[in-house]
């Protein structure tokens, strides 16, 4: 019996997600979209930024229509609440980002104090680079190295450098943009807390100096703690490069032992997709009936292991309870961010054991067994005896796997696409000049229950590629358009027809997938080095970023980072600003002048299209090349 309602079919456009919602509406379960209903109407002082609860002298609101309050308690105006929460907003995103990347500096530590049995140094050249960067002697022994690298690293969480390492990978026109704004980053907490500093109540009551320690948090984040973690992870695990996989609820296993990997990090996601192909465990699961062991992803750990080891990815975001809703899972392990804490709820109407695995990170009904780089190869070999034993406790009655996996090729890191070209951006540059290729887009970020799930994302991108725009891709976006089958090579004959020829040529996608949310930083280096071939700044190329379905702090924090880089933004989610008309015009007009760049919202995919297409023409004009 199909247990859908006909309003079910306007929450996705995914088959699969679709058949799930009906499987947990037949057996009484609760997911999100049945929450974002009870939560209507959201709260409007909430949604314009108009709401501040940084005291106890309040919690205060100010009435948009003007008939009541228009000052907080302490004197608090529209301007300065909108800005004060912006900027925690942006602090939060690049606080999460950035002590994931701590945790990865932390575990390299331990590998070069000999400390982190099971891990090693898979990228002895980047890391031979980034010691080069960050002032490492280069004759020291590798693991001696590392150590020097780690120790190096914790600086730039501190306050000693009077800038970040890798913003020197720009060029200096950028950074004298931003020291004229006085946002060069210093230290990544040293910007996070004076974020917090500057937002409590009686500090900075500036909306503009406000938002300007935004722009200067987040470049702490691009420019800092995300590149932080998308670098160590590559020396820790291996550079991405092309890996052909599949994508969807499909790629779960009635037949075998099912482990989904969730979170950001790939510290314990690594660990367990190696323990899952010791041949003892195989063998223990063949004993209980299984075929095999299979490893899936989720959200952005998906995508950290579906680079480097070609695991398939399970879903994004949306799709996290309807996984478990299968009844399929032995063993969900997360490590952190954009977990729901409804999985426990959820696990426990299955059989289904739910693993929390970072001290930081707790949630109900999970079951605790903490990383460390010590113990993490321990850990790994630990939760996949569990996921087989659990093997035994499933109940077929109960399981359902809808779908059949789409195949796609993802790992293009910015080494393996200079490779590809040959090992110079000439040829791509070329391209871009003589209009085969118009420009390129980064389409990014999440899904949100406030959008039809994976509309925004393969709508845009779908209009992009036929109008000879290269997209790249991370995130949950990047699950999205693999769903939509744009990841593979055959993807090449919905481009159009110049981009069309150079994919066939290379016998690459229309659409590349740099990796996840951290991995944003794999496209602003990108974006750099072709600036720097060009001997122009960021925001004179072709180039844009958009977050159809984005939802949060995260998100937030990248597209900040994007726009202060120079490059161009379109969110299709209202940022909580519309409180404050000189927030908004600042957002939407005011960068332009000081950065080259400022943020677009359209909530239309088909408009946002339309707004990129004509900022690439305007940019290839005034490089001198031929537009449209
Ligand atoms: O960091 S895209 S929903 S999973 S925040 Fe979260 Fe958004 Fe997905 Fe990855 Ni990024
Ligand atoms: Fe109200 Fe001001 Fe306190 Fe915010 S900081 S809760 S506006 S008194």
């Amino acid at each position: 019996m199909d247990h859908s309602s006909p309003s079910d079919k306007n929450l996705s456009i995914q088959p699969d997600t679709l058949a799930m919602i009906a499987k947990a509406r037949a057996e009484g379960l609760e997911v999100v979209w049945d929450r974002a209903a009870a939560q209507e109407p959201q709260c409007g002082f909430c949604e314009l930024g108009l709401s501040c609860r940084i005291c106890v002298m309040g919690p205060c609101r100010i009435d948009p229509f003007g008939d009541g309050p228009q000052r907080g308690i302490c004197g608090a105006d529209a301007h300065i609440m909108v800005a004060r929460n912006l900027g925690r907003m942006v602090a939060g995103g690049a606080a999460a980002h950035s002590d994931h990347g701590r945790d990865l500096v932390e575990t390299l530590l331990a590998v070069g104090e000999g400390k982190a049995p099971g891990f090693g140094i898979a990228d002895t050249a980047k890391l031979d680079r980034l010691a080069a960067e960050f002032g490492v002697e280069a004759e020291l022994p590798t693991l001696d190295k590392a150590k020097e690298l780690a120790l190096a690293i914790m600086e730039e969480y501190g306050i000693k450098k009077g800038y970040l390492t890798f913003t020197r990978r720009l060029p200096e026109v950028r950074l004298e943009k931003w020291r004229a704004l006085g946002i060069e980053p210093r230290g990544v907490d040293w910007e996070v807390t004076e974020m917090m500093h500057r937002t409590h109540m009686g500090v900075d009551n500036d909306a503009t100096n406000l938002l300007l320690q935004a722009l200067r948090v987040a470049l702490a984040d691009g420019w800092g703690g995300s590149m932080i973690a998308t670098e160590i992870s590559d020396v820790l695990f291996g550079t991405p490069k092309p890996t052909a996989s599949q994508v969807n609820l499909g790629v779960l296993k009635e037949d075998q032992v099912n482990i989904i990997l969730h979170g950001h990090s790939p510290l314990v996601s690594e660990m367990v997709v190696r323990a899952a192909q010791d041949p003892k465990l195989l063998a223990r699961a063949q004993e209980l009936g299984a075929k095999g062991i299979n490893v899936v992803g989720l959200c952005c750990t998906g995508n950290e292991v579906l680079m480097r080891q070609g695991i398939p990815m399970v879903g994004n975001h949306l799709v996290q309870e309807l996984a478990l809703v299968t009844g399929a899972v032995e063993t969900i392990v997360v490590d952190y961010q954009c977990i729901m804490p409804s999985l426990g709820d959820l696990a426990a109407c299955y059989h289904t054991k739910f693993y929390t695995t970072a001290t930081k990170a707790k949630f109900p009904g999970a079951i605790h067994l903490p990383f460390s780089p010590e113990t993490g190869e321990a850990l790994g070999r630990e939760l996949v005896v569990q996921a087989v034993e659990n093997f035994a406790l499933r109940r077929p009655e109960r399981v359902l796997i809808p779908g059949t996996p789409v195949a796609q090729v993802s790992g293009f890191s910015v080494e393996v696409i200079e490779q590809a070209l040959g090992g110079t951006w000439e040829p791509l540059l070329t391209a871009i000049k003589a209009g085969q290729i118009r420009g390129a887009v980064g389409v990014v970020g999440c899904n949100n229950p406030k959008v039809v799930q994976d509309y925004g994302h393969t709508t845009l991108t779908r209009k992009l590629i036929e109008n000879d725009i290269l997209v790249v891709d991370t995130g949950c976006a990047a699950v999205a358009h693999a769903k939509a089958g744009f990841k593979q090579a055959e993807a090449a004959e919905l481009a159009g027809p110049g981009l069309k020829a150079v994919c066939q040529a290379l016998g690459i996608p229309p659409v590349l997938h740099m990796g996840s949310c951290v991995d944003n930083t794999r496209i602003i280096n990108l974006a750099a080095a072709l600036a720097q071939a060009l001997g122009v700044d960021l925001d004179q190329l072709p180039l844009a970023a958009a977050a159809p379905e984005w939802y949060s702090e995260k998100a937030a924090t990248i597209a900040t980072y994007a726009v202060a880089s120079g490059i161009y933004t379109v969110l299709g989610v209202m940022p909580p600003v519309l409180g404050s008309s000189a927030v908004t015009d600042l957002l939407l007009n005011g960068l332009e002048a000081p950065l080259g760049a400022t943020f677009a919202v359209e909530p239309d995919p088909t408009k946002a299209a339309d707004l990129i297409m004509s900022h690439i023409e305007a940019k290839r004009r005034g490089l001198g090349l031929k537009a449209r």
